[in-house]
């Protein structure tokens, strides 16, 4: 583990929102146990072990029902740790999976049986070395014969850059955390605008309204500042969006979150009902367990 790193919160609170029946926490990681499942030589970070069955007893605290697990940069295209993890789900986990360009038909059809429903592709450069446009589109056309969509990860100021590729992408597409945006600046101002644009642009795309731990600039307990936005796409975009806890949190070097107040964050930017049940029930299941 890095000297820096922040481990998970030993003992987060019980959340007073009471999710709704059946809810996903639809964005999570689950890391190693290192000596069972080593993290990649090219990683740009090491983590704590945060074991999957660390993650049921969050899930059952927090009064969820399933998770979507993201497979992390620390473990790269190495999917061991995420298909052990699904597999040992009781079919209550689906994944998304990072794989190289190389991937054949058969570790695409083995991920599929154990859960995975999605590829990540990650830009941000402070976590990995990108592949370029020609590799991505080709694991795209793949991914798309499987019924597969595609996470996006990256900063809002990149985005100018990426949009057409994004816009080239031929099956669902999930934006994680929003696009990070700099929520020092305006909701309606032209950074935010140009996400908003995309996701209006394109109905095939959704995002995650996660990580206020991680986009605040005004910081822990309430995380203010990132109300607007995530309330944002939320009411706009109520069909295409998702909730996660993000656990075990990684690279978070400012605090480390209790999980607890990361769900209570939750009526915070979906304030009614309805809006809840879509966010964290039809809306995840519609994705991952359609079939
Ligand atoms: C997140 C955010 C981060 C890390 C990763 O795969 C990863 O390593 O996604 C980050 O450092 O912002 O979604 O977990």
């Amino acid at each position: 583990m890095d000297p820096d790193w922040l481990p998970f919160h030993p003992a987060p609170s019980k959340p007073a929102f009471v999710p709704p029946q059946g809810a996903v926490d639809a964005h999570c990681h689950v890391f190693g146990p290192g000596d069972e499942f080593p993290f990649a030589p090219e990683r740009k970070y090491t983590p704590c072990d945060a074991s999957k069955d660390a993650l049921w007893a969050l899930r059952d605290h927090l009064g969820f029902s399933r998770n979507v697990i993201v497979q992390a940069t620390c473990h790269g295209a190495d999917n061991r740790a995420l298909v052990d993890a699904l597999r040992h789900s009781n079919g209550l986990a689906r994944g998304v999976a990072t794989v190289k360009r190389d991937v054949t038909d058969a570790e695409l059809a083995a991920l599929h049986a154990a859960g995975v429903r999605g590829v990540r592709f990650n830009f941000v450069k402070r976590l990995v070395d990108a592949l370029p446009f020609d590799a991505l589109a080709g694991i795209a056309a793949r991914v798309e014969q499987l019924g597969w969509h595609i996470v996006i990860y990256f900063e809002a100021a990149e985005l100018p850059g990426l949009y057409d590729f994004f816009s080239s992408l031929p099956t669902t597409v999930v934006v994680d955390h929003m696009g990070r945006p700099d929520v020092s600046r305006p909701v309606d101002g032209p950074e935010f605008e140009l996400f908003v644009k995309l996701m209006a642009e394109h109905p095939h795309f959704w995002s995650k309204v996660t990580c206020p731990e991680r986009l605040s600039v005004a910081g822990p307990p309430d995380y203010d500042d990132v109300v607007p936005f995530a309330r944002r796409i939320v009411e706009t975009f109520p069909d295409r969006v998702l909730w996660g806890s993000d656990w075990p949190h990684p690279n978070m070097k400012s605090h480390m979150p209790d999980d607890g107040k990361l769900v209570d964050f939750i009526p915070r930017i979906a304030s009614t009902p309805e809006l809840q049940r879509k966010l964290l029930v039809d809306n995840p299941m519609r994705l991952y367990w359609s079939d």
